[in-house]
């Protein structure tokens, strides 16, 4: 690593592989408990139990590599496209907070002291040295705000007039969202820290819950927007074509900007003490955030067609035989949105308020959830590091061919194992978070659907060796003595877009960002300031009990 930054995103993106790598080790693990078999007593007694499994899984994979994922892209793409250095020291500073929070929220994990799930749902009380770590974790993420906004300025006063590159636009809007999203669980954290302390005699759940998922839904599209950039900015390059609209991609993290956090009551359809008119404003809410997707949908195959072309495809399909599927970054890529239509799809039966009855926690919600993040973000994720860490390291990447299987047989097992769940949520309606293969009797209730069941097991294997793969590629790759960098990608593969945003009306509208901004903050405050307020002052006037 040359420059300091890169040296940064090296360090970032390992630390948050390093985390994935501890926390798809229990996947397999999960997916044999929908098998049927329970292989946790083996594992004692460094690990306990099915709820330490999964919360390790849940914690890791989603709130720790995704937060790590993202303050890598978006720190590091911006630093490139803008040609100008982010405060170096802050972002050291970013990095080993994240490390502390990790490491201190580690220690009650590991010892059974926070086997919560990562949605810690009061009245289930974790250790405080579970919440702080999580707190100083998230916070982490507040100094990768500062930096990118800096960055921005900083460009932009050099370059007064000018449209802003798209990555850093990107990764601009998606700060800004993370910082309105978050506010939620910082709140949280204020009842929570001291609750575990006793400093608080209790906490109500409802509105634990309610400011859980006010930063929950959007957290999905924190998870997801790196990807989303990536696949606007590099993908159409790597696949050896153009992007077809730059100003379209812009809209789309507007919208995103406006609409990822009013949306979280479709995660509490069930919920008592929320009038159901607040619901079904939020489902109309979530069907707005549905639209930018569908847009992304349009301009990335568009993208990839022109990609196609470029190489060759002709007639109606035969520019996808023509897309470079040998390339380890843009097979991840193909394979990891194609996952992300019947994903999506689900997400807007979730979505659908009466339809959500049919679903709400049972094992069709891991189905969607890893369809979009265990697959699309994921498959992002490895796929750029194929590029990423011999660019940043100027070592070459081993093993190719290995990196491709991983990557084959990560979508296969994500397919099999999100189709049993899917199923067997619908038809069997077999329960979410639950140890089934611990308990005779529920195995014998669920018999029906045994063979929906013995997927998952399938599916667990192919993912352990997809994973085993993937990360011996990266591992491998970083860790090697031999440098080459004639072998590596020595610039960030930014590609061009067809229709640019000089001259563009939309594209000026868009640069107008403290205004989206302002106007997200007033939906949220639309969409619940009054409920929080209600929830908020229905807390204070229990009899006997001081919460502040
Ligand atoms: Fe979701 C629950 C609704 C998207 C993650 N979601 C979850 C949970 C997680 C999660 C983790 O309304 C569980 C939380 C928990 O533990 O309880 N979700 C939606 C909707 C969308 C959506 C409407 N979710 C995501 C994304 C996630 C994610 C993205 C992670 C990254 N979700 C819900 C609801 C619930 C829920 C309810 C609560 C359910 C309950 O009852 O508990 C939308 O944003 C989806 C829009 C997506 C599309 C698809 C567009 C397709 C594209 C692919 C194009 C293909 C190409 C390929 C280009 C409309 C972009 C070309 C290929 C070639 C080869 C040519």
């Amino acid at each position: 690593a040359d420059a300091p930054e890169k040296k940064y995103a090296l360090y970032m993106m390992m630390l948050g592989f390093s985390a994935l790598a501890l926390g798809t080790f229990f996947g397999p693990l999960q997916a044999f408990n929908y098998g049927g078999l329970d292989l946790y007593p083996l594992l004692k007694p460094v690990f306990q139990n099915y709820y330490q499994g999964l919360s390790l899984h849940g914690v890791l994979n989603a709130i720790v590599f995704t937060q790590l994922f993202a303050q890598t892209i978006m720190i590091y793409l911006p630093a490139r496209e803008l040609g100008l250095r982010p405060n170096m020291k802050l972002a050291w500073a970013s990095f080993w907070m994240a490390l502390a929070g990790l490491l201190i929220a580690a220690v009650p994990l590991l010892l059974n002291e926070a086997s919560v799930l990562y949605t810690f749902y009061a009245p289930l009380k974790a250790s405080w040295a579970f919440y702080t770590g999580a707190a100083i974790f998230v916070l982490s993420s507040y100094l990768s705000i500062y930096i990118a906004l800096e960055l921005w300025l900083r460009w932009r006063r050099a370059n007064p007039g000018k449209i802003t590159p798209l990555a850093t636009f990107m990764a601009v809007a998606f700060w800004l969202m993370w910082f309105l999203a978050s506010l939620g669980l910082v709140v949280e954290a204020l009842f929570l820290i001291p609750w575990s302390l006793g400093l608080l005699p209790g906490v109500d759940p409802l509105l634990m819950r309610t400011l859980f998922w006010y930063t929950g839904h959007p957290i999905v599209y924190f998870w997801l927007l790196p990807a989303y950039t990536l696949a606007y900015v590099t993908l159409p390059k790597l696949a050896g074509g153009k992007l077809v609209s730059d100003p379209l991609a812009r809209l789309v993290f507007v919208l995103f900007l406006l609409f990822s956090v009013p949306v979280g009551f479709h995660h509490q359809f069930a919920d008592p003490g929320i009038a159901p008119y607040w619901k079904f404003i939020h489902t109309v809410l979530t069907m707005m955030v549905a639209v930018p997707s569908l847009i992304t949908a349009f301009t990335i195959a568009a993208s990839l067609e022109v990609a196609g072309r470029a190489n060759g495809g002709k007639g109606l399909l035969g520019w996808i035989a023509a897309l470079p599927w040998h390339n380890p970054t843009v097979l991840a890529f193909l394979l990891g949105f194609l996952a992300f239509i019947p994903g999506g799809a689900g997400g807007i039966v979730n979505a659908s308020f009466n339809l959500n009855q049919n679903v709400h926690n049972t094992v069709w919600i891991p189905g969607h959830f890893h369809l979009q993040v265990g697959t699309l973000v994921t498959m992002a994720a490895m796929g750029t590091a194929f590029w990423l860490i011999p660019h940043l390291t100027g070592k070459p990447l081993v093993a190719r061919g290995l990196a491709v299987a991983s990557q084959w047989l990560w979508f296969l097992g994500m397919f099999i194992m999100t189709f049993a769940l899917h199923w067997m949520g619908f038809l069997y309606a077999i329960p979410r978070r639950a140890h089934i293969s611990g308990s005779p009797l529920a195995m014998e209730a669920f018999k029906e659907s045994s063979a929906w069941m013995a997927l998952n097991i399938v599916s667990g294997v192919i993912l352990l060796v997809a994973a085993v793969l993937f990360f011996y590629v990266i591992f491998a790759t970083a860790l090697q003595g031999h440098r080459d960098p004639k072998r590596v990608l020595e610039e960030v593969p930014f590609a061009e877009a067809i229709s640019k945003p000089e001259g563009s009306g939309l594209a000026r509208v868009t640069e107008r960002v403290w205004f989206w901004f302002g106007l997200a903050a007033v939906l949220v405050v639309l969409a619940y300031g009054p409920v929080l307020y209600q929830m908020f002052t229905n807390m204070l006037p229990v009899p006997g009990v001081r919460l502040w």
